[in-house]
């Protein structure tokens, strides 16, 4: 089955491609035009209500084109320190665009409770119906910058089961093994093989 991926992320679409193809899918960025259609992200308190209205936009972006009875995918994830009260959570695209992995860092100095968490919220469009699914990857906020795979705030986030290594210094497999977007996506992946569709 084809899946049109809906981000502007590319890293994004590497990773699902990587979670989904060996579970029969093809997944493919949506271009419209060769551009990336433009998504407005809502500043809303929820990951899931995000993506919802990410998907909302895609439908309606695709309406009359080539790609509207398409399978669309979009995702809305973040990072959620439980010291900062899940800070940045759905301001993590902003935060990371503004302050950045060192400026986390400096918020979390002399911080003894470093858990956090990544989570990601997946939402697919098929056949009328919108199906969403949720994964999150426990662990905790690195001392230091660490590794140079991945993306977004890999190199400060140690997930558990990992051995002490930060995501980014995680190979792609070892990475959606245990990653939010792994669970988010194969949770997709079997609402949509469910016998009924
Ligand atoms: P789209 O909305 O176009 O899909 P985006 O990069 O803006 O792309 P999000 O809003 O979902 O995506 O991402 C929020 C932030 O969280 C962003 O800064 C990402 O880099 C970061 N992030 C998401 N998943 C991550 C991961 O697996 N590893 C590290 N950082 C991640």
């Amino acid at each position: 089955m084809r899946v049109r991926f809906v981000t502007g992320n590319q890293n994004k679409v590497t990773e699902a491609s990587d979670i989904l193809s060996p579970l029969g899918f093809v997944i493919e960025q949506l271009l419209i035009g060769g551009k990336v259609p433009d998504i407005i992200e809502p500043q809303a308190e929820g990951i899931e209500e995000i993506a919802r209205s990410k998907l909302e936009q895609a439908i309606s972006l695709t309406t009359g084109t080539e790609f509207e009875n398409e399978v669309l995918l979009v995702e809305d994830s973040g990072l959620f320190i439980d010291s900062l009260s899940g800070f940045p959570g759905p301001y993590s695209s902003f935060v990371h665009e503004t302050i950045g992995l060192a400026g986390i860092l400096t918020l979390m100095s002399g911080q003894t409770d470093r858990d956090a968490e990544f989570r990601a919220v997946s939402a697919v469009s098929f056949q009328g119906n919108i199906l969403t699914s949720a994964g999150v990857c426990r662990g905790v906020i690195s001392e230091n910058i660490c590794g140079n795979l991945g993306f977004g705030y890999d190199p400060i986030f140690i997930p558990e089961g990992a051995n002490g290594r930060t995501c980014a210094q995680l190979s792609p497999n070892e990475k959606s093994a245990i990653s939010h977007r792994g669970f988010a996506l194969k949770g997709v992946s079997e609402l949509l093989n469910l016998p009924s569709r």
